[in-house]
């Protein structure tokens, strides 16, 4: 029997490709060159599964006529593959959930740290030639240790996340859409969260449901001494409330590790010094992005043997 055709729409950790290399009729993109809508299409129309990413856009046209039985998904957050329309073409999504839980929630703490500690503006300074020598007054953050984190999601990362902060000497607050249990104190609104939190950290998926999710009000709510962290989705926070919060001291800082519309990231964002800006690295390890390619060559192996895959979306 002919062996699978798969296409990887970017370039994966050598080991990764190396295994699906071996197992199946793999198309590999060396030049890791970004694929284009209409190029995404064909290869849905092409190929037996396309294993994508977060930078591609799997839109409803992508599932028609698609010879695709299965999309793989490097990555957990799915707010780009139009699930409808993969469902009514009988399209199997996979993710990986699981395994880029603890790196995320390190870069969270990451985030957390560099925002209160105004680490981005020392190492700017310092960089820039500008720094004036120790003394007192300089460049005066936050400390972590009795304040309180805000989790908007308690999910897996939401959770490593809280673990984390309280070794850190932070006490939890957490806030989830639905029923769960978790460690620390359940809040009801999101307002109240906000209220009493020192930091916030966000770990809701993107979706229509929480586009927009953190406006205005909820960053008055979090007041001029506090922080915002973002490493889910850039559209859960409104963007433009944001720049201007950051800007007027409604919220003292934010670190983000996504924009909702990346790579690009606003020029307004960019110039203001209270923001840590990082390049959506949450799961940037290369332990963590080989476990998630592995995990995507598994569900392959089940799926094209006939069985049912693991983390079917
Ligand atoms: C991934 C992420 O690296 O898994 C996710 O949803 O946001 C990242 O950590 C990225 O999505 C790869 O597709």
């Amino acid at each position: 029997m002919a062996r699978p055709r798969i296409l990887l729409t970017r370039k994966w950790p050598s080991a990764c490709e190396s295994r699906l290399a071996g197992d199946y009729e793999a198309s590999l993109n060396a030049d890791d060159r970004p694929m284009g809508a209409e190029e995404l299409r064909t290869a849905m129309a092409e190929y037996d599964a396309v294993l994508c990413t977060v930078t591609d856009r799997l839109d409803a046209a992508a599932f028609e006529g698609a010879t695709a039985r299965i999309v793989g998904n490097f990555g957990v957050g799915v707010d780009h593959i139009d699930l409808e329309a993969a469902r009514a073409a009988g399209v199997t999504v996979v993710n990986t959930p699981g395994v880029l839980t603890d790196a995320t929630a390190e870069l969270a703490m990451t985030l957390i740290l560099m925002a209160a500690r105004r680490a981005g503006e020392g190492e700017r300074e310092l960089r820039a030639g500008h720094w004036p020598g120790w003394h007192p007054t300089h460049l005066l953050g936050r400390g972590l240790s009795g304040r309180t984190l805000g989790i908007v999601g308690m999910g897996r990362i939401g959770r490593a996340t809280a673990e984390r902060a309280r070794a850190f000497g932070m006490e939890i607050l957490w806030w989830n859409r639905s029923d769960t249990e978790a460690p620390g104190t359940r809040v009801e609104t999101l307002a109240d969260l906000f209220e009493r939190s020192d930091v916030v950290s966000l770990h809701v998926p993107g979706s229509g449901e929480t586009s927009g999710l953190v406006d205005l009000d909820l960053m008055e709510a979090l007041g001029p001494e506090g922080i915002l962290v973002n490493t889910a989705r850039g559209s859960v926070i409104d963007e433009t409330a944001l720049v201007e919060a950051l800007r007027r001291g409604t919220i003292a800082g934010a670190g983000l590790d996504v924009y909702a519309r990346e790579p690009e990231v606003p020029e307004a964002l960019r110039g203001l010094d209270n923001v840590v800006l990082l390049p959506h690295l949450g799961s940037a390890t290369l332990e963590t992005r080989e476990a998630m390619g592995m995990m995507v060559a598994d569900a392959l192996d089940a799926f094209f043997g006939g069985d049912t895959p693991d983390n079917r979306v």
